[in-house]
């Protein structure tokens, strides 16, 4: 096991990040297989629980009810159609579902009471269950984590500073929070970014700060490369190269040896061979499926016709965390508080956003 930093500079960051590539990806594998089985790679499915109307500004999101983007918006789920997509994602070789809502913050009511229901369903199929649904309390990650869920997502995105160029309905400080509530449970903490949104090396170097400062570092930590959807503040920006997606990806492994890396959202534009390259360089995990919440991802059959050809294993359900308990509704010791928190608005000024907004579709 590598010993954990949690007091990476930006500077020492950005040297790593910008080593030539041969030093970078021999450092990143070399961590990699000190700590993690390099032929083994986590297969996930994302499920859209709750589809767009969404009242956030994130200038990168279809979902955004803002934009116009054409994403069709959908009421909840309900917990015999997760089941179903669930059971079948299992049998495609999936050990991980992670449900996501286009929600700013759970609300404690019937919907979320059915959110713990599907959580309840998918921990009894002994899969990983991890959930995206926005900023919860101390007391809604405890229900969580009674009704077994494994992780939750919640994504810093990028650094700080460029944070106010992306967002102005939610602070940084509540993602923090949110996430700092999670760490009150047994739930494991999935935390990563997006590159691509016109940042620069230095914003990427400053969340990875912010990540590797947390204690613990966070179990999971999805990179995405941007899906520039027509309609959002940021359609144009042009695609990641390839070179950048394997440089963070050994960045993450370096700061982070630990955490399972995730190669998110932006593989339909990669290669298989960029993809190798990847996960040599310490991703260990991807989402499968032929749509990851709205837009496209490979076909499952053409990811799998990858990993036998580069030799590689889904890794099993629970591997790194066990399996938790599933308490029962009934059971429950954490009862819905109906606490109305204040989470902050900015409310700051993003121009490409308000020009956005104000676009017809
Ligand atoms: N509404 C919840 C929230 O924002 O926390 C959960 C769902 S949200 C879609 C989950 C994450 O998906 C975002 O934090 C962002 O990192 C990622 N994401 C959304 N749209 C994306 C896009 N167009 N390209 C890449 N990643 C995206
Ligand atoms: C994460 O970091 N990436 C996933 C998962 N967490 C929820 C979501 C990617 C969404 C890409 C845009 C879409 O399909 O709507
Ligand atoms: Fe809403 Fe989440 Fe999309 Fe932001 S990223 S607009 S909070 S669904």
């Amino acid at each position: 096991m590598s010993t954990i930093r949690h007091d990476w500079t930006k500077e020492e960051i950005i040297a790593v990040y910008n080593k030539p590539m041969m030093d970078l990806l021999f450092e990143a594998a070399s961590v990699h297989r000190k700590n993690h089985d390099p032929n083994v790679v986590q297969v996930s499915t994302l499920l859209s629980i709750k589809t767009g109307g969404c009242p956030e500004d994130c200038g990168y999101c279809p979902q955004a009810a803002r934009y116009h983007t054409g994403v069709e918006g959908n009421d909840l789920m309900t917990v015999q159609q997760v089941k179903a997509q669930a059971l079948r994602a299992k049998s495609s070789g999936s050990s991980r579902v992670c449900m996501g809502a286009a929600w700013r913050n759970v609300k404690d009511g019937p919907e979320f009471d059915q959110v713990l229901e599907m959580v309840r369903t998918i921990n009894k199929l002994d899969m990983e269950v991890c959930c995206t649904l926005g900023m919860i309390t101390e007391n809604q990650a405890h229900r969580l984590a009674e009704a077994g869920l494994y992780a939750y997502n919640h994504n810093l995105d990028t650094s700080e500073e460029y944070y106010k160029e992306v967002i102005s309905t939610r602070g940084y400080e509540d993602r923090l929070q949110t996430i700092e509530n999670v760490r009150k449970t047994n739930v494991t903490v999935c935390s990563g970014g997006i590159i691509g949104m016109g940042e620069s090396v230095e914003d990427r170097a400053g969340m990875l700060v912010a990540l590797a400062s947390l204690s613990p570092q966070p179990e999971s930590v999805p990179i995405n490369a941007l899906v520039a959807v027509e309609g959002t503040p940021l359609e144009e920006e042009k695609p990641v190269e390839i070179w950048e997606m394997i440089r963070m990806v050994a960045t993450t492994r370096i700061v982070m040896p630990n955490t399972q890396v995730r190669l998110s959202a932006g593989r339909t534009n990669m290669s298989r061979e960029g993809q190798a390259m990847c996960f040599f360089a310490g991703a260990n995990s991807i989402f499968a499926g032929d749509k990851l919440l709205t837009t496209p991802n490979p076909d499952v059959n053409e990811d799998m016709k990858m990993f036998e050809m580069l030799g590689l294993n889904p890794q099993k359900p629970f591997t790194k965390v066990s399996q938790p308990k599933t308490v029962e509704a009934a059971d429950s010791q954490y009862q819905a508080l109906g606490e109305k928190p204040k989470w902050t608005r900015p409310s700051h000024k993003i121009e490409r956003n308000l020009e956005a907004s104000g676009k017809k579709a």
